[in-house]
């Protein structure tokens, strides 16, 4: 698309934007595309407010424009708590034994978005790309296509997209599933994801799909993969310039030729780290030889800590790790170090590179960027293996890792062994595989290959009828 346009992004949370690059992940992508077109950046500001107190605020920073709303109490409880992290969330991981529905949070959500919506319309231009962000903003677009909004309006999903029989159980699926036909174009992470949304649509709603266009409700939508990748280079040099550097160096003193394996996870259970623990007790008993030269660093900070299932995860985990500390420990040697706290960005590359092993095994998991993040932090001279769960969106990319499937402690336990063992030529070779991929589709080319795909094609108001 040749004409200039302005970019406009909405997610549940809005930046940081000067220290993006040390924040990680989504932030790192939107805010270079946000700041290349002066674009802005819309979404919940953090602050509760009192009802009526509830306040809309403009910003400029670094060339773009910031638009936060705060929420109330009983929004909060309601869209981020309950429909979104209670829901939605433990839905699109599989998790219908946690998913809790009811139908006034699901009331909250609409009327959360419906408020975001009659914020944004307000400050769009006739030439905005709107991308709006995760399963927190799902009914966002239509919202604003009900505000008479005909700009392009693309939607990415950061999770995974699950089967038919998974999302049928949410008695209000279709009422949400709807609302996506109002977007031009729905990304997702994975061929698989976008095979699911269209074979959902076939068999729930008698829909088609054609290519990379699917038809419902009188209506039609283009969907496509568009795996989210990391900045490499920034990765790479966090890892080995100061402070990556000197963490690095640190971390080789305090190991003193020991091996240590790294996992790097926001507390939830849908990563997997309650059965990784319990195979790297497995592997620790098939393999005494290990004991006093490997350790297990995880590194998980408190997520969503105000929700009970997190709590009860939470205790469970330190409670497998206590254990196998019990169990194995000697005076001169824990063999797992537990950290429950967030650490510096520069610092997590340093532990990457000082880490003879990345472990990634989420259940289920959108991409995971942190597999991408332990490759591009190795020294390619002697880098580090990675064992990742087949069941990471990531996993597509990544075949020359080493594959397992996170719900066989057994066969983890296997991995984590081999990757020790793994000779240098097969490390090599595994990771300059890696590497290509990771520079191939790096985060730039995500967003610029999305923003692509959303200015070309029909535009929502030259395709069928409205919808309802
Ligand atoms: C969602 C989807 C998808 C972690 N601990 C610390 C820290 N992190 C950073 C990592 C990484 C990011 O957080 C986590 O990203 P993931 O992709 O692993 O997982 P989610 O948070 O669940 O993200 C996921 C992603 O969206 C993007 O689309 O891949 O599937 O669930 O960048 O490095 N960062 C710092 N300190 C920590 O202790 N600074």
């Amino acid at each position: 698309m040749s004409r200039a346009f302005r970019l406009v992004a909405a997610s549940n949370r809005v930046g940081p934007v000067k220290g993006a690059a040390a924040a990680g992940g989504l932030a790192v992508g939107l805010v270079d595309a946000l700041r290349e077109r002066g674009g802005l950046w819309f979404g919940w500001s953090g602050h509760v407010a009192a009802r009526g107190k509830a306040r809309l605020r403009s910003e400029k920073e670094e060339g773009m424009t910031l638009s936060t709303l705060d929420l109330t109490q009983h929004e909060l409880d309601g869209y981020y708590n309950g429909f979104c992290n209670n829901c939605l969330w433990p839905l699109l991981h599989f998790r219908i034994d946690l998913t809790q529905f009811e139908r006034r949070q699901l009331e909250t959500y609409r009327r959360v978005n419906w408020r975001f919506a009659q914020a944004l319309a307000k400050q769009l231009r006739p030439d905005d790309l709107v991308w709006v962000h995760d399963f927190h903003l799902i009914p966002l677009g239509d919202e604003l296509r009900r505000r008479g909004v005909r700009q392009r309006i693309g939607f990415f999903l950061h999770t995974p997209f699950p089967p038919t029989e998974i999302l049928c159980t949410l008695p209000a699926h279709e009422e949400l599933m709807r609302t996506l036909f109002a977007y031009d174009l729905i990304g997702f992470q994975t061929d698989e994801d976008v095979r699911r949304f269209q074979e959902h649509v076939r068999r729930a709603y008698g829909g088609s799909a054609r290519g990379g266009a699917v038809s419902a409700f009188g209506r039609e939508v283009r969907v496509g993969a568009f795996p989210i990748g990391i900045d490499v280079d920034q990765v790479h040099r966090y890892a080995f310039t100061s402070p990556g550097n000197r963490e690095w160096s640190r971390m080789r003193r305090v190991l003193r030729g020991r091996d240590q394996f790294i996992g790097v996870d926001r507390l939830d259970y849908s990563k997997g780290l309650l059965r990784r623990m319990d195979a790297f007790g497995r592997y620790l008993e098939r393999h005494p030889k290990a004991h006093g030269k490997v350790i297990l660093l995880q590194v998980a900070p408190v997520s969503r800590g105000s929700l009970e299932s997190y709590r009860d995860f939470r205790r469970e985990l330190e409670g497998e790790a206590a254990r196998i500390n019990g169990r194995f420990a000697r005076f001169d040697w824990t063999p797992v170090h537990y950290l429950n706290r967030a650490l510096p960005r520069r610092t997590l590359a340093g532990l990457y590179r000082a880490s003879r092993v990345g472990i990634v095994t989420p259940m289920r998991d959108g991409m995971n960027l942190v597999a991408k993040e332990y490759v591009a932090a190795q020294d390619p001279a002697d880098p580090g293996v990675l064992v990742l769960s087949r069941f990471a969106g990531a996993a597509q990319q990544m075949d020359e890792a080493l594959l397992v499937n996170p719900y066989d402690g057994e066969e983890i336990a296997g991995a984590m062994h081999q990757a020790r063992d793994m000779r240098l030529a097969e490390r090599r070779r595994r990771h300059e595989a890696l590497m290509r991929g990771l520079r191939d589709y790096d985060v730039g080319r995500w967003r610029r290959d999305f923003v692509a795909a959303l200015a070309e094609g029909p535009a929502w108001r030259r395709t069928a009828r409205k919808p309802r």
